[in-house]
């Protein structure tokens, strides 16, 4: 397919050592698609569900060990230890390989490799960069088909250059002990082991286009964020983009898509997706800071979207979509999850491929159970989507699930003061990471899994970007997800979020006023609009923005001692942040 050579050496090295009885391109065609997909149906690896309710659609389980990224089992082999900085895992990359070659020695014997080219970013763009992934799975290519652009066209516009992310993937056994999702920044590679799930195999993501990309980012002047990038349209036609992070299961793909409540609706708002996950953030030409979503589908959360809560990203699953790990409706062939409507299905199976009864009080989806989506079936994507130059941002948003600490809003009094709001963002473990679920844990700009280098750099970086940014984005950090004593959320969240969003347009506009508070700005409550909110009223506005000197002295001790975990690369004036927060809080 090409004769570029630093492709093909590289490919007969890892064909000699995987040895699989053949090899086979994805041209990125029609045609190949569906016979693949034909062939995984003949295998059993997916099941073609309601060709009426659901064209082009399919169900697939994983296996019961392997649900969910395994950051014990993530690693960054660069090769001083401290450029891959306390919060990874480090491996000496030589030692790594060794390792690894151990396990990948024959593991494609009996089947077939797959040279998957795809680019992230729109194919050719000078946003855009290319990756190779070989693969033994053929959900794999499936998935990175709806995931990125693949094929012929990526390997043309490489033409002999050798300025590609070598990914190497093998189910080998899916053996949990011997899992290893392994990156090598200084050489652009990643190699993949004994795993199926999402986001340890499709490198196009987050091995790719966060941890690897945050590395280049860095070193070329650029950032890589785990963020979604939204356009608020007023009735006017002008459109203002944001781009939010959040740790995972913690919103993104919800607030991407956001249907505005209806008093905005008649006034003629609209909100459009432009990535729902992954954000690459340059300088333009005219010194503001411009976004592209790198990816090209969804592998969004299923368990919770529903009807009312994310309708754009459901209709987006209506097609052409993988559902993992899901409730199999047997009696009409489709599928469904916990919160997607109160009829759960008498005759089905659930995420592990057992008889279920909804009734048993199990959980009949994994709540990590996921569907991948292309970004063209969603019926708010941007028309902006496929813009080579990506989107201007006015506002950079942090959040995370704090029940108590973080006010609904919050907005930083400078760039300095938004990168320090962003390196002390906490949250709430959810369940598309294996381990304890519920558990605080600091979390800096939702990067803590993703970052491929340093943390403490990686804020030296902000602070050097902020620098060089001529019109600065303001930064903000939201909160949906504070609970009442009862353990209920008090906020109504997902559209009613676009109440919060206006604000933030407002203050990045000069419309709004705002209150100072130890911790940074917060609105006046009457100006978060809740006309037409059942049960929310300017006094719980009012309380959803307290902030507790008491809960946030305890948090600055935290902040203290996580910032002491990472040592001495966290920028001196993140410290100065620091101090001015616990003056703030002692002052009366
Ligand atoms: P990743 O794909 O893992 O990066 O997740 P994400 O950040 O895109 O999260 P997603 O939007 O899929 O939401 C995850 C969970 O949070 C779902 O169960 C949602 O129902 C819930 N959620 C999202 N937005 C809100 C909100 O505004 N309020 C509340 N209470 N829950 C929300
Ligand atoms: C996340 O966990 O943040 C995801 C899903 O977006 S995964 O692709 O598994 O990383
Ligand atoms: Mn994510």
């Amino acid at each position: 397919m090409t004769s570029n050579k630093f492709v093909n050496t590289w490919i007969e090295e890892m064909k000699a050592l995987t040895t699989p009885d053949s090899v086979v391109w994805i041209d990125g065609s029609e045609a190949q698609i569906e016979a693949l997909t034909q062939q995984s149906l003949a295998a059993g690896e997916l099941q073609k569900l309601n060709g009426e309710k659901l064209p082009n659609c399919y169900i697939h389980r994983t296996a019961v060990n392997d649900v969910a990224r395994v950051e014990h089992r993530t690693f960054i082999c660069t090769r001083k230890k401290e450029d891959a900085g306390p919060t990874n895992n480090w491996m000496d990359p030589a030692e790594c390989y060794e390792k690894l070659r151990k396990l990948y020695k024959g593991s494609m014997k009996g089947r077939t490799m797959y040279v998957i080219p795809y680019s992230m970013g729109i194919v050719g763009s000078e946003f855009a960069k290319i990756g190779i992934e070989l693969t033994d799975s053929i959900y794999v290519v499936l998935n990175m088909n709806i995931m990125t652009r693949i094929g012929k066209t990526v390997i043309d516009s490489l033409g002999d250059q050798s300025d590609f992310v070598k990914g190497l993937h093998s189910k080998a056994d899916i053996d949990e002990e011997n899992r290893y999702i392994c990156h090598f920044p200084e050489d652009n590679t990643i190699w993949s082991i004994n795993s199926g799930y999402g986001g340890n195999v499709l490198l196009g993501k987050k091995c790719f286009a966060l941890r690897i990309a945050s590395f280049l980012g860095r070193n070329e002047g650029w950032m890589a964020e785990h963020m979604l990038i939204l356009g608020i349209e007023n009735p006017q036609g002008e459109i203002k983009y944001i781009a939010a992070a959040f740790p995972s299961a913690c919103g993104k793909t919800n607030l991407a898509m956001l249907i505005p409540p209806e008093i905005y609706r008649k006034k003629g708002y609209k909100v459009w997706c432009v990535g729902d996950d992954i954000a690459w953030l340059r300088i333009g030409p005219d010194g503001r800071l411009w976004a592209v979503n790198p990816e090209n589908g969804f592998f969004g959360v299923a368990p919770g979207t529903n009807e009312k809560s994310n309708p754009n990203a459901l209709a987006a699953t209506k097609r052409d979509t993988i559902f993992t790990n899901v409730v199999h409706n047997l009696d009409d062939n489709t599928v469904w999850w916990e919160g997607l409507d109160k009829n759960p299905p008498k005759n089905a199976l659930n995420w592990k491929g057992e008889k279920w009864d909804p009734d048993s009080g199990e959980k009949g989806a994994h709540p990590n159970s996921r569907f991948t989506s292309k970004a063209i079936n969603c019926p708010c994507i941007s028309p902006e989507f496929n813009n080579p130059n990506g989107v201007p941002i006015s506002a950079l948003v942090f959040g995370g699930r704090r029940a108590k600490t973080a006010p609904l809003v919050y907005q930083s009094t400078d760039w300095q003061h938004g990168v320090f709001v962003g390196s002390i963002m906490a949250s709430e473990t959810t369940a598309a990471a294996a381990g304890a679920v519920g558990v605080v844990r600091r979390d800096p700009m939702a990067m803590l899994p993703f970052c491929g280098y340093n943390m403490g750099e990686y804020f030296g970086h902000w602070l050097e970007m902020g620098k060089k940014i001529k019109k600065l984005p303001k930064i903000f950090n939201v909160n949906w997800f504070r609970t009442d004593e009862a353990g209920d959320f008090i906020w109504p969240g997902f559209g009613d979020n676009m109440r919060v969003l206006l604000w933030i347009l407002d203050r990045c506009e000069d419309k709004a006023d705002a209150v100072r508070t130890p911790i940074g700005y917060v609105p006046d409550p009457k100006d978060i609009n809740t006309e037409g909110l059942e049960g929310v009223t300017e006094a719980t506005v009012k309380e959803l923005l307290t902030v507790d000197k008491d809960v946030w002295k305890q948090e600055a001790a935290g902040i203290k001692e996580f910032y002491a975990s990472i040592g001495d690369t966290i920028p001196k004036e993140l410290h100065a942040e620091l101090d001015q927060l616990q003056k703030n809080l002692d002052a009366k």
